[in-house]
């Protein structure tokens, strides 16, 4: 018997290659506030959602903001993001994404998608993969946003499966510390040295094969 019944994805960074995409349009919108972001800051952003984002970029420039005028700047970057990934398509997938999706698939496993992107859908769609998920959890549906552990437990909701028995998969250390808290096995995409929580890390998702998990 398979030691898992459903594979959840994070989406950028794992299957979508977006994270140059949001950081463009952070600068942007921090060079408009004379904020200046280093190139090291995009790791800092990775898995955070739009709001928490916000808010450490205006630490960073020590800048404060009124709650309304949050909202004014989130909705700002969002539109530089929405305009940038309109133009994508399925050669703008991650190397091997949609083939571990279909090995997925094909070992007849639950395909979730966990991503803190409230993009995900039109994103999925224009890179053509849309058809290969079973469900996405929606990210303004749960309580917490990552680290904590809502997003993947309402992943592994949306397709019936219980968390010790789904596989998370995810760059950032937000979502790896949201995988290993809601009691499910954690792969990392990226360096062992960063994430340090996950069971077991593999450079890039074409190094991904679910069949060295079953
Ligand atoms: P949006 P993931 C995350 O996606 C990104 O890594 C993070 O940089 C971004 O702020 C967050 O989505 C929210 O995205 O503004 O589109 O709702 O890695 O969880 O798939
Ligand atoms: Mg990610």
């Amino acid at each position: 018997m398979p030691r898992f019944d459903a594979v959840l994805f994070d989406l950028d960074g794992v299957l979508a290659d977006t994270a140059h995409i949001h950081f463009a349009a952070w600068r942007r919108l921090g060079e408009e506030l004379g904020i200046h972001l280093e190139p090291a800051f995009e790791e800092k952003l990775k898995g955070v959602d739009r709001m928490g984002s916000l808010d450490l970029i205006l630490a960073q420039g020590g800048v404060q903001r009124t709650a309304e005028e949050k909202r004014v700047l989130a909705d700002r970057k969002n539109g530089y993001y929405t305009a940038a990934i309109a133009e994508q398509t399925p050669d703008d997938l991650l190397p091997g994404a949609r083939r571990v999706l279909e090995e997925v698939r094909a070992a007849g496993l639950k395909v979730a998608l966990a991503s803190a992107s409230r993009n995900a859908p039109p994103l999925l769609r224009q890179l053509g993969i849309a058809p290969l998920i079973d469900a996405i959890a929606d990210p303004a549906a749960v309580k917490a946003p990552k680290p904590a552990p809502d997003l993947f437990l309402e992943a592994a909701r949306l397709v019936g499966a219980v968390p010790e028995r789904c596989l998370g998969i995810e760059d950032s250390v937000a979502g790896i510390i949201s995988i290993k808290d809601a009691g499910m096995v954690a792969v990392g995409i990226g360096d062992p040295t960063v994430l340090t929580r996950a069971d077991y890390v593999v450079p890039t998702t074409e190094q991904f094969h679910i069949g060295d998990f079953l």
